[in-house]
């Protein structure tokens, strides 16, 4: 019966008798690896549980530790919407992951499935979707995912394999939705709406149309894998792919979107024939975005494009097609009356927030992590959040989708090939193309370059908006991180009493300093930011911010 399987599953997988702890955090379960299982088995019964409160509807768990070395692993539970877990779930989660025995876990589960009106015992129908990156312990906690799904009677688990992150939420998305999920729908909706974005790009441009060339970096994980494969079936680019996974490069060392974005130094697998072209770098499971360029053979040193620059290219494409669309009507209404929202964090460069306020956009901000990003973004008609570090993307609400398509049909009557039937298109083919779940490094770069084509941008063009103020980032140990508490989306210290003014003191010697603290969600660590007008000045603010902390 249930409380034998659960306790059987418990059992299967039983936690070390001095194992740390684990907290969901702002992605999931992260260990070594070979840790992982007692983690995953029972991230596989919450899933399952979730599933089943839902009523049935498809949930997912992603085995992946994203940019973390390859002896890492972990889970993430996508939730039915697509999106990440619902956090009203994240303590059930710690709960189960934590419980020290088998019966603790049975005990765990008992009180909150009543507590949730959740039936057990197979009268109840649950599916859970998985699917892993490509670290070698994937194939292990996959399975050990399955059996903890298994563990919750009539569940039904379904591998679909290696895949990226962003993959899996999609299928989940559009399952739900009683649309077309498998991987196949995924690729031809990306490969078809990209296409559809180039025919829409205006004559005038193609004809000095940029460099087609496009260079990507893999991080040697399954983005790259990925992207070798569908390559070939995109139009209008010639992409190269380096550390693509299929070499002898290690997953995400020296190399990937968190690696260019921290470092700023040439990734690995990059060679002297790269140099001056468009570059584009993945993380380990796909969901960050990051663009550079190789100033010289003889330098390590990259111009960097990170996710606030990419959010900033695209404000200005969606802001054009709405200005075209909205042409006033004869009694001077907008055609398209729309609430378009930017959402960033604390990390996004000084400059990139200048530069969206001097357009005469309003800059929403949320503390860090995508679940807090998304959730905001998804008050709007149009939402678009990007992190720094290359996570985002842009949300379109289904009553802007549908009003988008009845203008299209609208003016196809009456104007088609119209600049504003055009501009139409544009925004719905750009709906299909960017990954409606969750940030997508493959759909986000087709995004990028047709929004270049569309411009007629080179990379330097892209790179000249606005110059990022230098920067530092430190990490500070500390007893306890959660000692800083931090208020108006990270940027301010409530506690301890006293700390927020010093930092004040601090930034107030510095022009154009901004400087904030905040406990990492994902290290247990202190993290300190600091910005000023030059390197040194940048360095200086954070080191002596960071004794503050101390
Ligand atoms: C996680 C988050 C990422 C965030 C980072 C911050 C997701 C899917 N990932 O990787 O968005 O930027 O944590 O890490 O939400 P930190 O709290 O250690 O600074
Ligand atoms: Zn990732």
């Amino acid at each position: 019966d249930q409380r034998a399987a659960l306790l059987a599953a418990a059992t299967l997988f039983p936690p070390p008798p001095d194992g740390a702890r684990f907290s969901y955090g702002t992605a999931g379960f992260r260990a070594e690896g070979a840790a992982m299982g007692p983690a995953v088995c029972r991230a596989g019964v919450v899933a399952a549980l979730r599933s089943a409160k839902l009523g049935g509807a498809a949930v997912g768990v992603v085995i992946t530790a994203s940019h973390n070395p390859v002896r890492d692993n972990g889970v993430k539970i996508v939730d039915a919407d697509g999106g990440m877990l619902s956090q009203d779930w994240e303590p059930f989660a710690d709960a189960l992951a934590n419980a020290p025995n088998p019966d603790a876990l049975l005990q765990i589960v008992l009180q909150f499935a009543k507590d949730e009106d959740i039936k057990l015992g197979g009268s109840q129908s649950a599916q859970v979707l998985l699917a892993r990156d490509t670290r070698p312990t994937g194939e292990y906690l996959l399975d050990v995912a399955v059996k903890g799904v298994n563990a919750v009677i009539g569940a039904v688990a379904v591998d679909m394999g290696i895949l990226t992150t962003p993959q899996l939420h999609w299928m989940v998305r559009s399952k739900n939705k009683g649309l077309k999920s498998s991987e196949t729908d995924y690729f031809s909706q990306v490969i078809d709406s990209f296409r559809c974005l180039l025919e829409l790009v205006p004559k005038d441009k193609e004809a000095d149309a940029i460099n087609n060339r496009l260079i990507v970096d893999g991080a040697n994980g399954i983005g790259g894998l990925k992207l070798e494969e569908i390559k070939a079936k995109i139009s209008g680019l010639d992409i190269h792919v380096r550390n693509s996974g299929k070499g002898e490069g290690i997953l995400n060392e020296s190399c990937g979107a968190d690696f260019v974005q921290k470092e700023k130094v040439v990734p690995l697998g990059f060679g002297p024939e790269d140099v001056g072209f468009r570059c584009a770098s993945f993380d380990g499971d796909a969901d960050r975005l990051v663009y550079f360029r190789i100033v010289s053979s003889s330098d390590t040193r990259i111009d960097l494009v990170d996710g606030d620059k990419i959010l900033s290219l695209f404000v200005l494409f969606i802001r054009e097609q709405l200005d075209i669309i909205n042409g006033k009507d004869n009694k001077g209404n907008e055609v398209l009356p729309t609430r378009f929202g930017v959402i960033q964090t604390a990390y996004a460069n000084g400059a990139s927030t200048d530069f969206l306020k001097n357009i005469g956009l309003e800059v929403v901000f949320t503390p860090t992590g995508v679940k807090y990003l998304h959730k905001e973004a998804l008050k709007y008609d149009i939402g678009i959040y990007f992190e720094a570090n290359g996570h985002g993307t842009v949300l379109f609400s289904d009553h802007f989708v549908s009003q988008l398509e009845s203008l299209t049909s609208e003016f196809s009557s009456k104007a088609a090939g119209s600049s504003q039937h055009q501009a139409a298109m544009r925004l719905l083919a750009t709906s299909q193309l960017i990954n409606q779940a969750v940030g997508d490094a493959l759909s986000g770069m087709l995004l990028v370059e047709a929004v270049l084509q569309y411009k007629g941008w080179s990379f330097q063009n892209w790179c000249d908006l606005y110059t990022d103020l230098p920067s530092r980032q430190l990490k500070v140990k500390v007893q306890d991180r959660n000692s800083i508490v931090t208020t108006d989306a990270e940027r301010r210290v409530c506690q301890p009493n006293g700390l927020q003014e010093l930092i004040d003191g601090e930034i107030s010697n510095y022009s154009h300093g901004r400087c904030f603290v905040r406990p990492s969600g994902t290290e247990d660590v202190v993290r300190v930011y600091a910005e000023a007008s030059s390197e040194e000045a940048a360095d200086s603010l954070a080191k002596r911010v960071a004794q503050h902390v101390e």
